[in-house]
C-alpha cells in the first residue's frame, strides 16, 4: 500500500505504509527533548488520543533519557536512525532551530508526516529547500508548530472576522511580552523567535499577505542588556490593513499576549489571560502565565490532536488551521524582511514569491 499523502495527491515516491491504525496508536519519533520536546512528549502520552511516543533522541542524552523514561519510549542516539526506524510512523521535530531543516527533509524523503516546531528553518533558503522537497514528493507531509492558530481565543477572533461580525478589517493591534529572555540575545532574534508568531497570526487571521514592514525601536530597556528590546513592528497588508506589534521580551512582570482586531463595524479582542480572578491585598487580579506553555496549553494540546488525527486519516482534517510548510516559508520570509527593516531603519518591501499549487486551499 502506498501512502496517500495529506493533500490526497499521488506522491511521486512510493512508500510502504501498511498501518493498522485501528489496532494501535500512531507511533511518534521525537527529535529534541528540550523544553518544547519534553512538553510535547508529555501531552502526546497523557492528553492526546491515538498516539504514543515510540522513540526519543537529543544531543543531550540525559534529557532524552528522562523523556524516554517518562513516556515509555526507546532512547536512540542517531536522529536520522530514529526518523527512518520502521516502528516510527510520524516525526516531531523540536530540536534547535538550525537543525530543523535536515530532519524535516529526512522525514519527507521517507514519506513520513512531520510536525516541526517553529521556525520551519531560520533561513529563507532552508525553508525553500523544504518546500521544494515536499512539492517534489507531491503531497503535504509537513506541519509547522504555529500553535496560536489552535488557541480558542484566536479561533474566536477569526470566526468573528470571517462571519462578518465586525465588518471589514482595518487595524490589528498585537502585544507580545515575555518576562525575561536569554541575556545577549541578538536583536534580530526578538523578531525571528518571538514576533514571528504575530507574523504568522497576521497572515492567518487576515487571510492575506503583508507587503511592507517597518520596525521602530524606542530606547532599550535596561533589563535587555544591549538587545534592541522592545521593538514596534508596523506591517501593511496587500489590501491596506495595518498591523502593529509591540514585542518586549524582557518585560519582567509576566508572559502576556494581546490581540485586538478593529473592523469597520466593531472590534474583537482576546479576553482573559486566566480562568480565575483573585481578590487579595486590596486588589483584584488575574494571574498571568510565566511563559507560553501554560498560556497556550490548550492550543498545544489541540495542535497535537489535530496532527495525530491527520496522520491517522492520512489527510489533514477538513477544517484544520494547521500551518503548512508554505506558511513556515512565508513566516521566515516576512521575519527576514522585518530584520532588514530593523537594521536599516527603513521600510522593507515584502515580495513573497507565488504560492506553489500544492499549498492552494
Ligand atoms: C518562544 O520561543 C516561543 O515560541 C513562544 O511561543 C514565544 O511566545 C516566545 O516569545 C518565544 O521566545
Amino acid at each position: 500500500m502506498s501512502r496517500a499523502g495529506w493533500a490526497g495527491h499521488s506522491p511521486a515516491v512510493e512508500v510502504s505504509t501498511a498501518r493498522p491504525w485501528h489496532t494501535r496508536p500512531v507511533t511518534v519519533g521525537l527529535v529534541g527533548a528540550g523544553v518544547m520536546g519534553a512538553d510535547h512528549a508529555r501531552l502526546l502520552s497523557g492528553s492526546v488520543s491515538g498516539a504514543r511516543v515510540g522513540g526519543v533522541c537529543d544531543v543531550d542524552e540525559a534529557r532524552a533519557r528522562q523523556v524516554a523514561g517518562a513516556t515509555g519510549a526507546r532512547l536512540l542516539s542517531d536522529p536520522f536512525a530514529l526518523i527512518a526506524d520502521d516502528d516510527i510512523d510520524a516525526v516531531l521535530v523540536a530540536s534547535s532551530d538550525p537543525t530543523h531543516e535536515a530532519y524535516v527533509l529526512a522525514a519527507i524523503a521517507l514519506g513520513k508526516p512531520v510536525l516541526c516546531e517553529k521556525p520551519l528553518a531560520p533561513t529563507v533558503d532552508g525553508c525553500q529547500r523544504i518546500v521544494d522537497a515536499e512539492t517534489a514528493f507531491g503531497s503535504r507531509l509537513v506541519t509547522v508548530g504555529f500553535m496560536r492558530r489552535y488557541d480558542p481565543g484566536y479561533l474566536e477572533l477569526k470566526r468573528a472576522l470571517d462571519d462578518g461580525e465586525i465588518g471589514a478589517p482595518l487595524v490589528l493591534h498585537c502585544v507580545h511580552r515575555n518576562p525575561t529572555n536569554t541575556p545577549g540575545q541578538p536583536s534580530a532574534a526578538v523578531i525571528t523567535n518571538s514576533a514571528v508568531h504575530e507574523l504568522d497570526v497576521s497572515r492567518w487571521l487576515l487571510g492575506e499577505e503583508v507587503v511592507e514592514a517597518t520596525v521602530h525601536t524606542p530606547r532599550r530597556a535596561a533589563a535587555a542588556g544591549g538587545t534592541a528590546d522592545p521593538q514596534l513592528l508596523v506591517l501593511r497588508t496587500a489590501s491596506g490593513v495595518l498591523v502593529d506589534v509591540e514585542v518586549f521580551v524582557n518585560a519582567g512582570y509576566g508572559y502576556e499576549v494581546r490581540c485586538e482586531l478593529v473592523g469597520e463595524a466593531g472590534t474583537v479582542e482576546l479576553d482573559r489571560p486566566s480562568a480565575t480572578v483573585q481578590r487579595r491585598g486590596g486588589v483584584i487580579a488575574r494571574p498571568l502565565a510565566t511563559d507560553w506553555r501554560p498560556r497556550f496549553a490548550e492550543a498545544y494540546r489541540r495542535e497535537l490532536q489535530d496532527w495525530v488525527d491527520g496522520v491517522r486519516l492520512a489527510a489533514p482534517p477538513a477544517v484544520s488551521p494547521a500551518a503548512t510548510a508554505w506558511d513556515g516559508f512565508a513566516a521566515t520570509y516576512l521575519a527576514q524582511a522585518c530584520v532588514r527593516a530593523l537594521e536599516t531603519g527603513a521600510p522593507a518591501t515584502v515580495d513573497l514569491p507565488a504560492r506553489p499549487k500544492l499549498y492552494e486551499p
